[in-house]
């Protein structure tokens, strides 16, 4: 018994409770506008506002409360004014709007949610609530015992995370583990979700807060942070997708990246020489299989001085890189935050003479060991700061380099105790100074905004491509993140899959891992199965630590090159899919890769099972990864669904099970979906042939698919400059409607092909009509050569439709 009470305090997240002052009655409040109450309650005061009818913020003030944080994350700070009414009883005070009802008891303050109909959707633990204790501050909520909960950003372990413990600070954490907490990226955002209804909560926070989500006690949960104020936000959904997309117009969104860095890219620590990244281009173009990025890892420099070359490994950089780009390939390289101190050195000079490194709270230069040896590291808190640091890239950006690999920025440190910057150390964050406690996670972010500014300065008009290993809340506006030093096992390759999808849950679309595993060596059939989800991960990134054998996708015997040029090439003829997802991502803030979860959030059994996702909307992915799988089951949602491949179909809400030999991604369409393919390429040049493979909706739905394109690198779309169509899909009878729509937008594609393959359409089609006029009718094998036409083609059960794209509205009829 006492040992067992001595373990419990032992545990305890927190000081003993005693030490907590949870928040008491109220004394009186006032309403600063129609949307807001502003409560006094002992020496307290707690803010609740709407933003919208279904966001509410809620901010504690106390004693030890330093005042509101400088908002790293928010990028949204007006919103519009919500009709809300303010009820006061005796009892409590209501404040409602046509989406949400926030009720708060007042003996003591104690917050619920309720949705118009009253049910609670949230509500404060009736013990404890909100509280501090010293500087720190933690609310504690009730947990029904049916609710989960997911998001919190990069997690490697369940997607579902009742019962944990999460702690969020930056961490170089190479070779984690499913229990490895905490991880690079940092996200204080989660989804509850209790019978199919979903809220979110955003604390916004970035000292090292850490969610308790039943652990402690299995009918509560809490969250809290050492230091910065008790704020939050509340979603009240009702749907993930809602939550999702208020949460992202708070912290923004992903703007489009540069189409190329949606094509394969190939790592290595390191590619050096040049002669042997050369060699690298030329084996992907010999062996016909596609790639549009080559990195440099930190050896390319001069004693890993960032922004310099080693002269005597790459003599003459512009023309490397000019050489590269002859043959399609675009040009990365590493950065890491830590400036080595060599007064000969350019960054070190100016970045001291500007005061841009950050200082310890006596007021002396912060030093710390990296890869270069002592190193000062930029104070990327401050606006000056990060306009030095970008304007660093000019010279690599005007040797030609594309993308720009943010490493090291939780940030790491190698011979500091914490490893990382003291958290005592000051920012100087434009004259309002931070300590490190409070900035560190948001350090790396930071610096990708740095680097991003810098690189649209040095490259103007072009969208960076900006790849970062830590990250906070909306990071997702300035870069691309990857899940670190993974391993080469099959068990990585499943926290690879679930660690993107809880990056996308959480506001980061662009995700990726490193494929084939950082360290280790996968051999050839884990490699291959990696490949095949790196197809459907935004980020499809190839990457090896050093001192590991090679991995390039042919370094595994020629049946394995054939199996993997496949795959990659796979990659390719989605990219008009892929790019329209991420269109979608960057308007309404929804991932490319949900988790089924996210999409069918009543359905209890995908909870506990994230092997297959959504890519999209309209493609259900089921990859292997498990050694020597050649068969896995599917759960099917509801709806109809087709075999990609093959066209078969197969009805919806049902679990079936399918064959997956070595070289084959099992996915799948859903019934009503058009998916955009384009022709096999061996890097990203434009569409010459776009393809639409229609799968016909069930029964007399109509369904509506979407296709995205802009010039790919440029900024023009924001302007209007993008061609956005509709495609819809409509059964009469045995018959099938087709309408695709005027091109919206004024980007105008180069002329080409359009193929249309229809599945789902038996033998007996008679006639295809394109805007009234019938096609001539082909054997599958002349229509190869027609300029138009359309055949039934047997080998695959489909009608195949040729005709020239056009910008103009088409309707095409399939008819008996
Ligand atoms: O301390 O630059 O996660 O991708 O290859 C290791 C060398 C530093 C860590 C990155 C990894 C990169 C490596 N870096």
């Amino acid at each position: 018994m006492k040992a067992s009470l001595l373990l419990t305090a032992m545990i305890l997240p927190f000081p003993l409770l005693g030490q907590w002052q949870s928040i008491g009655n109220i004394n009186s409040y006032s309403s600063p506008s129609p949307h807001e109450i502003v409560i006094r309650a002992g020496s307290a005061t707690v803010s609740i506002s709407f933003l919208a009818p279904d966001v509410c913020r809620v901010l504690l003030q106390h004693p030890g409360s330093k005042g509101p944080d400088t908002s790293w994350a928010l990028t949204r700070m007006t919103w519009p004014q919500v009709n809300a009414t303010i009820v006061d009883t005796p009892g409590e005070l209501r404040l409602s709007s046509a989406a949400l009802t926030v009720v708060v008891e007042k003996q003591p303050l104690r917050i619920s949610f309720r949705d118009p109909a009253g049910n609670v959707l949230n509500r404060d633990h009736p013990g404890k609530g909100m509280a501090w204790s010293g500087a720190e501050v933690r609310v504690w909520k009730s947990k029904p015992a049916d609710e989960v909960y997911f998001g919190f950003g990069e997690n490697a372990g369940e997607l579902e995370r009742s019962e944990t413990h999460m702690a969020m600070w930056n961490s170089d954490m190479p070779a984690y583990s499913t229990a490895t907490n905490p991880l690079y990226v940092s996200v204080p955002f989660f989804y509850g979700l209790r019978k199919g209804t979903a809220y979110g909560i955003f604390f916004n926070n970035t000292y090292r807060t850490s969610f308790d989500m039943g652990k402690e006690a299995n009918d509560q949960y809490s969250f809290g942070a050492p230091g910065g104020v008790l704020e939050y936000y509340f979603f009240a959904g009702p749907t993930p997708q809602n939550v999702l997309s208020r949460f992202t117009e708070l912290v923004g969104r992903m703007p489009m990246p540069p189409r190329w860095s949606l094509g394969y890219q190939q790592c290595r620590w390191s590619y050096t020489p040049e002669s042997r990244l050369r060699e690298i281009a030329r084996t992907f173009r010999e062996k016909k299989i596609p790639c549009d990025v080559l990195y440099l890892d930190i050896d390319y420099m001069d004693g890993y001085r960032i922004f310099t070359w080693n002269l005597r490994n790459f003599p003459d950089p512009p023309a490397l890189i000019r050489d590269l780009g002859k043959d399609g390939f675009k040009l990365a390289v590493i950065v890491d935050p830590g400036i080595k101190v060599d007064s000969t050195y350019a960054a070190y000079r100016s970045g001291l003479a500007g005061n841009h490194f950050v200082r310890t709270a006596g007021g002396s230069v912060f030093y710390g060991d990296v890869w270069p040896g002592r190193c000062v590291f930029p104070d990327f808190a401050s606006t000056a700061t990060r306009r030095w640091w970008g304007d660093q890239f000019s010279s690599l950006a005007s040797a030609g380099v594309r993308g720009w690999w943010n490493d090291m920025n939780e940030p790491s440190v190698f011979d500091v105790p914490t490893k990382t910057i003291d958290v005592n150390a000051l920012h100087n964050a434009d004259g309002r100074p931070t300590t490190h406690a409070a900035f560190h996670n948001v350090y790396g972010m930071m610096m990708t905004l740095g680097t991003y500014e810098g690189v649209i300065r040095a490259v103007p008009g072009e969208r960076p491509f900006v790849l970062t290993r830590a990250s906070f809340a909306g990071g997702q506006r300035y870069s691309a993140v990857w899940t670190g030093d993974n391993v080469a096992s099959w068990e990585h390759l499943r926290m690879a899959l679930t660690m993107c999808l809880n990056l996308s849950v959480s506001g980061f679309p662009f995700v990726g891992s490193d494929i084939g595993g950082f360290i280790g060596y996968p051999g050839g059939e884990l490699f291959a199965r990696w490949l095949q989800l790196g197809v459907f991960t935004p980020l499809m990134r190839a990457h090896s630590a050093i001192n590991e054998r090679n991995k390039e996708p042919w370094e595994f015997g020629e049946e394995f090159t054939e199996i993997n040029r496949k795959t990659i090439s796979l990659r390719y003829r989605f990219l008009p899919y892929v790019y329209t997802i991420m269109r979608e991502a960057s308007v309404t803030g929804m991932p490319a890769m949900r988790p089924l979860t996210f999409v069918y959030p009543d359905r209890e059994d995908y909870l506990g099972d994230v092997s297959e996702f959504l890519f999209g909307n309209n493609l259900l992915v089921a990859p292997v990864l498990t050694q020597g799988q050649t068969q896995r089951d599917v759960k099917l949602p509801a709806g109809g669904w087709y075999d990609f491949y093959s066209g078969r179909r197969y009805s919806g809400n049902s679990r079936v099970r399918v064959d997956a030999p070595l070289g084959h991604l099992p996915l799948f369409a859903r019934a009503g979906a058009i998916l955009p393919l384009q022709q096999p390429v061996q890097y990203t040049s434009p569409i010459d042939t776009l393809t639409l493979v229609v799968f016909p909706p069930e029964g007399d739905q109509e369904t509506v698919t979407t296709l995205y394109e802009d010039d790919g690198t440029s900024f023009s779309y924001v302007e209007g400059e993008y061609s956005e169509r509709t495609m819809r899909q409509h059964r009469a009878g045995e018959d099938l409607r087709i309408v695709l729509s005027a091109c919206k937008g004024s980007y105008v594609p180069v002329p080409r092909v359009m193929l249309m393959q229809v599945f789902g359409m038996d033998s007996t089609v008679a006639a295809v009509r394109v805007a009234g006029k019938s096609l001539q009718r082909f054997h599958a094998y002349g229509l190869e050569n027609a300029p138009e036409g359309w055949a039934y083609d047997h080998t695959s059960g489909s009608v195949k439709a040729k005709m020239t794209d056009l910008r103009e509205e088409r309707e095409i009829i399939l008819s008996h």
